[in-house]
């Protein structure tokens, strides 16, 4: 199998951490992906050009993060990180949503400001920093949910990389004043998958 990635994308940063989560270093070959570049030789193997993206052995192919992750639990070692959502209990189901919702929001920050400074909306940058703040607010209460505290699970792991996201795309801290954010965060950063799989510095 080989998982196409960035190493900046932290969609990507959480399918590289399922793979050491689920101890499967030895069937997943990882490839640096060369995206958004007009005519890069990667569109003839994942035509949206985006990361990550997994090929399987069998020709076929899986994007979206949660989905390959959601394939590692099946074929790996480890416990499960998406968890079953069925409307008795839908509470894992929302904090995952949550999650993805605050990633998504960063995901467009940054992108903004790395276009040439020309070209960035500074209204675009103002929309998402306040949906940020609002979010980080919300998460604040949040964190103390038993999901959030206990074994490792895909909602944790996409808020987890979306605030390191964030430094590195936009150098903003999101959490400095959120007590609880913190603790958790500082917990975290020790697990080995994530120590793994920082992003690169902001430059
Ligand atoms: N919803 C997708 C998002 C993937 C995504 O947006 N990846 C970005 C990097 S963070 C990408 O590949 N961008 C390249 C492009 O849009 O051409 C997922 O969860 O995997």
């Amino acid at each position: 199998m080989k998982l196409h990635v960035t190493l900046t994308s932290p969609y990507a940063r959480m399918t590289r951490a399922a793979i050491i989560e689920h101890d499967l270093q030895d069937q997943v070959e990882v490839l640096i992906a060369k995206t958004r570049q007009s005519d890069s030789p990667y569109y003839e193997i994942a035509p949206s050009g985006r990361v990550p993206f997994l090929e399987l052995d069998d020709s076929r192919s899986l994007e979206e993060s949660d989905i390959i992750c959601a394939y590692f639990d099946n074929i790996g070692k480890g416990p499960p990180l998406m968890r079953a959502m069925d409307l008795n209990n839908w509470e894992y189901g929302r904090l995952h949503a949550l999650a993805r919702t605050y990633i998504d929001g960063i995901g467009v920050w940054g992108r903004e400001v790395r276009r040439p400074e020309g070209e960035q909306s500074p209204g675009i940058v103002a929309h998402e920093r306040a949906r940020n703040v609002r979010l980080a607010n919300v998460w604040e209460r949040e964190i103390g949910h038993p999901l959030m505290q206990g074994e490792l699970n895909l909602a944790q792991l996409t808020l987890y990389c979306a605030f390191d996201s964030l430094i590195m795309y936009t150098g903003v801290e999101a959490t400095p004043e959120h007590p609880n954010l913190q603790a958790w965060r500082a917990r975290l950063s020790e697990r080995p998958s994530l120590m793994a799989t920082l992003p690169p510095a902001r430059t």
